[in-house]
């Protein structure tokens, strides 16, 4: 395989306290490669809390603030407004935070933040589900995946509801930029938060971060996991830019969801019919998706970022 070209700098350091193969490890490191030393970020309570301060340490090597779950949107406007009045220049503001505490609980928040035009980075890492609180189901939590909260068994087969669109969401607000990724494509990802470095207003990630005992599997295959997700189309890598699709990753024909779907115990209740369900869905979403791509790539059809 080839070398990975990826910056040298690193701003999370070893001693932290996340799980083997957490994918929002995985996404931290990744991230903070991407931006510079003069980096702020808010983390609400999420594993992330629990991966970065374990007190009295911290396993980040940038500025650290600490936020209710339901107020990252808001803490962000509020240190970019800070770092404003204090005339520092330079500044990156993210915020960082999981799918429940973005999707759901802070919706609001971030939807507030995206439409202030706050200069500001959002990610949410999507490990799908509140796993910090043991393993609930949240509005990102794909359909039919076993939870805490989504028994299997009887005649419960796990989340009766969809995953909530965020990135339709989160593009309903016209940011500057918006972008998935996926710590499996590393160089992909680092790209992207280059990108989005170099802007100002709001950006948007959503980052695929694979969890081990949330999604029941072995912690060696993070990796692989998210090769399936993104290859299958199940979580498809692309980028918005002043209203313009680009896929990033468009290898032929999409895999099977099937190979995804069986690697994980979560959905060790899936019928050949489930699947095949996921498959179509899944499929529509690709061509959607591929069709955004084509309909927005002309000049003059640029209608999103005229703030
Ligand atoms: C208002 C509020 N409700 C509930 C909690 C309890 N709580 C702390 S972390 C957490 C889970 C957050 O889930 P998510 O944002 O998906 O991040 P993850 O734990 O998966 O990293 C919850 C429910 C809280 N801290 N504040």
């Amino acid at each position: 395989m080839a070398k990975l070209t990826l910056p040298d700098s690193e701003r999370m350091y070893s001693g932290h306290a996340a799980c083997p193969g957490c994918g929002p490890a995985l996404a931290m490191r990744l991230l903070l490669k991407g931006l510079g030393p003069k980096t702020i970020v808010s983390i609400p309570a999420c594993c992330w809390t629990v991966i970065a301060t374990p007190y009295p340490t911290t396993a980040l090597g940038v500025a650290t603030f600490d936020n209710p779950i339901e107020a990252t949107g808001a803490s962000i406007s509020g240190l970019r407004a800070a770092a404003d009045a204090l005339g520092l220049e330079g500044v990156q503001v993210v915020g960082f935070a999981g799918d429940g505490g973005t999707a759901d609980i802070g919706l609001q928040s971030l939807s507030g933040m995206l439409e202030r035009r706050t200069d500001a980075i959002y990610v949410m890492y999507d490990n799908e589900g509140y796993m910090n609180t043991g393993i609930q189901r949240s509005g990102a939590t794909p359909r039919g995946a076993w939870t805490t909260t989504t028994p299997v068994g009887g005649s419960a087969r796990g989340k009766p509801e969809a995953k909530k669109d965020i990135m339709g969401i989160v593009l309903a607000h016209r940011p500057v930029y918006a972008a998935t990724v996926n710590p499996a494509f590393p160089e992909d990802f680092v790209r992207k938060v280059e990108r989005a470095a170099e802007r100002k207003g709001p950006r948007f990630f959503h980052v695929f971060a694979p969890c081990p005992p949330g999604w029941k599997f072995d912690s060696d295959q993070t990796i692989e996991l998210g090769r399936l997700a993104t290859d299958s189309g199940i979580f498809p890598l692309y980028e918005v830019d002043e209203g313009r699709y680009r896929v990033t990753r468009k290898g032929g024909a999409l895999k099977p969801v099937a190979e995804y779907v069986r690697a994980q115990g979560r959905f060790r209740h899936f019928t050949e019919s489930d699947i095949a369900a996921l498959q179509a869905e899944v499929g529509a979403r690709w061509e959607a998706l591929l069709r955004a791509e084509r309909e927005t790539a002309a000049p003059e059809a640029v209608p999103v970022a005229a703030h």
